[in-house]
């Protein structure tokens, strides 16, 4: 199987350029991808890491307009930030480059051509809605209304978030446009379909028969979508941001964001090499995977293989190791309640600790379920695995070479049983690591790893060269030659994984080579080797800056919660005379009783300090009539006359609604005579 491909294409979903990317990005992707694509590089095999930011699309219009500038420059500053955290950690792109592009455009534009001209798409008019003040067919998203299932007023064209229904536009009741506000009206539009339903058969025979072997949520999920039968899908939409439809009588359409985007893995090579791209696309002999998150599975799986099925000159892909999602502390996370772990912020805070993450994330990666990030995790991960285990080893392994062998690579002397023992065992990680990284179970593969440093750090424990220093110095040789050899194995082992605390490691240990090869290898140094200084790999982290770091999290969550609490909008600003028109007074009450037959009011006797009044009020729901007596409220004193239920109600007593439509009455903090003014 193995042996069948030359060379190896890995993708990366592209990010969408309207938000900055957080850990579960990492997680879900381009950590993964980076750990394959470095072993493979490491094994010197031909491979290109591609990745990309995905520009189009919707949201990147509507963030656009609420801020009022221009779609490009929403995506040119979000493309910076994402490209940048990337870099900084590590994520090894052979290109990171954008839909928005020239080279892009063209490229998507040429492949929707051919496919047209094909005769691969079917043209269908459809009623849209339109808004007649813009001028323009709606997005959506970008049609607001009232939910039919559960009547929330601000639902969304496609989905309504109070309930998660999902929603066709034409399902609102009162519709409005969210442009200009106007009700729009349904206007007939064409589009171009393509027709999945003719590639099932094909899809069927390709996914169900030939990837069994593909992970059992990827599969489980193409099984579903191709069981339920496919539609064909719209491939255009109207709108002013993407790529021009290049059909004549196509004006206001663009290439639908989900037939560009993937497109952009192309162009990208495209951009990279433009004389040997080809190679990496049509050759057989390329192997080519996806690396994405659980939600693009239909679109990697189905959709884009049909479209380069239709094309016909390309590959179609050997894999898709999707990953599930990452949660952050039990919560789903999300963009718009700031719910994340942001790459560009941890960076800030945690500098130089990009290792950190890459091992944190890969250790807890969703990759067959959901998992959690919590910050007490991640503080142990780092104390009880990192420091303890994999930078005390080499620690103590260098601290000592240099303490008794002045810092050079000593002669080991005759090994005994248990050295041989030891030895056999870090031999067997290589088979073990490799299989699982063939395998993308990339936890397993770096749990591997950092077992070889549990074997170092026991056989140092056991044979505690410090003790014999005095006695034996020729067995002290023997063992830190040996450690130092373990050392070095590590440096491979984690180069994928760690690449910067892999950097460093070699640096100390002076390798001026690393190949994948040599894993198992305990001839790595040479007798001799001049060792660098030593750093620490690894720091403790402190409870202090993880307190922090759930301090912040838990502000979010306040914030959000006074958010979804918001207050009303103030009304309107009234003059100053007709405020002071309003008579308010303090009063006490005498007496109060429901009113018969309604069970919302309450009746008041009140002493007024003018001889007192009855006021009626609807507060029964709040309040027992007798807790009510003899407290001091507020009350509109010079409010008309009107009957509720046949009583006459002289005034209103003012109380206070929360947003849960409690009602508190008023009163005065201290204690002051019936009948005052209230200004
Ligand atoms: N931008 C969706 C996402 O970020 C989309 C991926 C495109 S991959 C071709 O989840
Ligand atoms: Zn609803």
């Amino acid at each position: 199987m193995e042996n069948k491909f030359k060379r190896t294409l890995v993708t990366t979903a592209l990010p969408y350029a309207n938000g900055p990317v957080h850990i579960g990005h990492l997680a879900g992707v381009y950590v993964p991808a980076d750990i394959y694509a470095r072993y493979l590089r490491l094994k010197g095999e031909e491979v290109l890491l591609i990745g990309g930011s995905d520009e189009h699309g919707v949201p990147i219009t509507i963030k656009a307009r609420k801020e009022g500038v221009s779609p490009q420059d929403i995506v040119d500053r979000y493309h910076k930030i994402i490209k940048e955290s990337f870099e900084e950690f590590g994520i090894s792109f052979d290109i990171y480059s954008r839909t928005s592009s020239k080279i892009h455009h063209e490229m998507a534009s040429d492949f929707f051509r051919k496919l047209y001209d094909k005769g691969e798409f079917i043209e269908k008019v459809s009623q849209q809605y339109y808004d007649e003040e813009a001028q323009q067919f709606l997005a959506d998203r970008y049609i607001t209304g009232t939910c039919p299932h559960c009547h929330n007023e601000r639902a969304y064209g496609d989905q309504c978030e109070a309930c998660g229904t999902s929603l066709n536009a034409t399902d609102l009741i009162n519709p409005k446009s969210a442009i200009s506000g106007s009700q729009p009206v349904l206007r007939d539009t064409k589009h171009w379909y393509l027709p999945l339903d003719k590639w099932e058969p094909f899809l069927r025979e390709w996914i169900l028969e030939g990837h069994k072997e593909w992970r059992s949520n990827v599969y489980g999920q193409c099984k579903s979508w191709i069981d339920m039968g496919l539609q064909p899908r719209a491939v255009s939409r109207d709108l002013d941001w993407g790529v021009p439809v290049p059909v004549e009588g196509a004006d206001g359409k663009v290439l639908y964001v989900w037939f560009d985007a993937p497109i952009g893995y192309i162009s990208n090579t495209k951009e990279l090499l433009p004389d040997s791209w080809e190679k990496w696309w049509k050759d057989p002999e390329t192997k080519m995977l996806h690396f994405i998150g659980k939600d693009n599975i239909v679109f990697h799986c189905i959709v884009f293989p049909a479209m380069l099925k239709a094309e016909g000159s390309y590959n179609l892909p050997e894999n898709v190791p999707a990953n599930e999602f990452l949660n952050l502390e039990g919560d789903k996370i999300s963009t718009s309640r700031n719910w994340a772990v942001w790459l560009h912020e941890y960076l800030r805070e945690f500098p130089g600790k990009q290792d950190v993450l890459r091992y944190v994330l890969t250790a807890n990666a969703p990759e067959t379920k959901d998992n959690d990030f919590t910050w007490r995790d991640f503080q142990a991960r780092n104390n009880n695995e990192l420091v303890a285990i994999l930078g005390n080893f080499v620690n103590r392994s260098l601290v000592l070479t240099h303490k008794y062998f002045g810092g050079k690579v000593p002669a080991a002397g005759e090994l005994n049983d248990y050295d041989r023992a030891t030895l056999a065992e870090f031999t067997n990680v290589k088979a073990t690591v490799e299989s699982y990284l063939d395998n993308y179970r990339f936890r397993d593969a770096q749990r591997e790893a950092m077992n070889l440093a549990r074997i170092g750090n026991k056989y140092l424990a056991d044979t505690e060269p410090w003790k014999l220093a005095k006695t034996d110095m020729e067995r002290v040789a023997t063992i830190l030659n040996l450690a130092l050899q373990i050392s070095a194995n590590l440096a491979i082992a984690f180069e994928p994984f760690l690449p910067f605390s892999a950097a460093k490691l070699r640096h100390m240990l002076n390798m001026s080579e690393c190949r994948w090869e040599q894993l198992g290898s305990s001839t790595l140094l040479a007798e001799g080797t001049e060792l660098a200084a030593t750093e620490l790999l690894f720091e403790k982290i402190e409870d202090a800056t993880i307190d922090a770091q759930i301090q912040k999290l838990q502000d979010t969550k306040r914030a959000n919660e006074l958010n979804e609490h918001k207050a009303n909008p103030i009304r309107e600003n009234i003059e100053f005379d007709d405020f002071m028109k309003l008579d308010i007074r303090v009063g006490k009450v005498l007496e109060c009783t429901k009113v018969p037959k309604a069970d919302k009011l309450l009746q008041f006797r009140i002493d007024d300090g003018l001889g007192g009044r009855t006021i009626v009020s609807g507060i029964a729901k709040h309040y027992n009539p007798e807790d009510l007596v003899g407290k001091n409220v507020c009350f509109v004193a010079n409010l008309a006359p009107r009957k509720l239920r046949g009583i006459e109600s002289q005034g209103m007593i003012l109380s206070a609604e929360d947003a849960d439509g409690r009602l508190v009455v008023i009163t005065p903090a201290d204690e002051v005579k019936p009948g005052s003014e209230v200004k």
